[in-house]
């Protein structure tokens, strides 16, 4: 691993983790030498997680708990500090006309994708300004720029975080903390299912993507390491797009 992108002895928390681009994240963050704890609700789900990183040779372990319940993210993530690299990863995804959306879902949905990123943010950064700096990754997607049918919701809050991320930025830059975003494109997941399953919105996406192709959750990896290392000290308030050519194309 070129010293650029080594991450022995740092720390990494990532939420949302026990799957997915969450986990797949936190392999990589693993792989390039960092100690990780991922994060969520399922204790079973999540020790499953950390036992398969235990595995395959990585200092990995587990914190449960439900980002959007501050007493429950204070207490959990201030007893596993301190934390070097915080990966806001955690969110879900409800399909429907806005019209068919409840209020219950908007208050899910914001509570999940953006108090979910702020409250580990508000636990982590007081340490990270101590020691004198730190790394913050919010994951956004492809809907921080775009809009799509039947995911209003989501769009708006994964637009929040883009902005979350900027904000931050703008702040924590003095303290030596870079916060950048990663915006995956369509990468085949749990999460997407539904849409990969359907014959018409696969071949939307392979059409639609320059790379002609779903992208796999191990290559948001890379950007994950990137971001997360000193190759990254002078990036900040930035949104790297995993997508495939998808923003670049029309
Ligand atoms: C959808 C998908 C997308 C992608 C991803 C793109 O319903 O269109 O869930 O939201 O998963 O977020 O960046």
């Amino acid at each position: 691993m070129h010293s650029l992108f080594d991450l022995s002895g740092r720390h990494a928390l990532l939420t949302g983790a026990s799957r997915g681009l969450g986990l797949a994240m936190a392999r990589g963050l693993a792989s390039a030498g960092a100690h990780v704890t991922i994060n969520g609700r399922d204790e079973a789900s999540l020790a499953k997680a950390v036992e398969g990183l235990r595995a395959e040779g990585y200092r990995a372990d587990g914190v449960v708990c439900d980002i959007t319940r501050a007493v429950d993210v204070g207490a959990k993530l201030s007893a596993i500090a301190p934390i070097d690299i915080l990966v806001n990863n955690a969110g879900i995804q409800i399909r429907a006309p806005f019209v068919e959306h409840s209020v219950e879902t908007w208050q899910l949905m914001f509570e999940t994708h953006v108090m979910g990123a702020v409250l580990p943010s508000r636990i982590v950064i007081p340490g990270m300004i101590s020691r004198g700096g730190g790394k913050i990754i919010n994951i956004c997607s492809l809907m921080s720029e775009l809009g799509r049918k039947t995911i209003v919701p989501y769009t708006t809050m994964k637009g929040a975080l883009k902005m979350l991320t900027r904000g931050l930025a703008t702040e924590l830059g003095q303290h030596n903390i870079q916060v950048n975003g990663i915006g995956p494109g369509y990468f085949a997941t749990e999460m997407n299912s539904a849409l990969l399953n359907d014959p018409q919105f696969d071949a939307f996406v392979k059409n639609r993507t320059p790379a002609a192709r779903w992208a796999q959750p191990d290559e948001l990896a890379g950007a994950a390491i990137f971001l997360a290392s000193q190759a990254s000290n002078f990036v900040n308030g930035q949104v790297l797009y995993v997508d495939g050519g998808i923003l670049a194309s029309l």
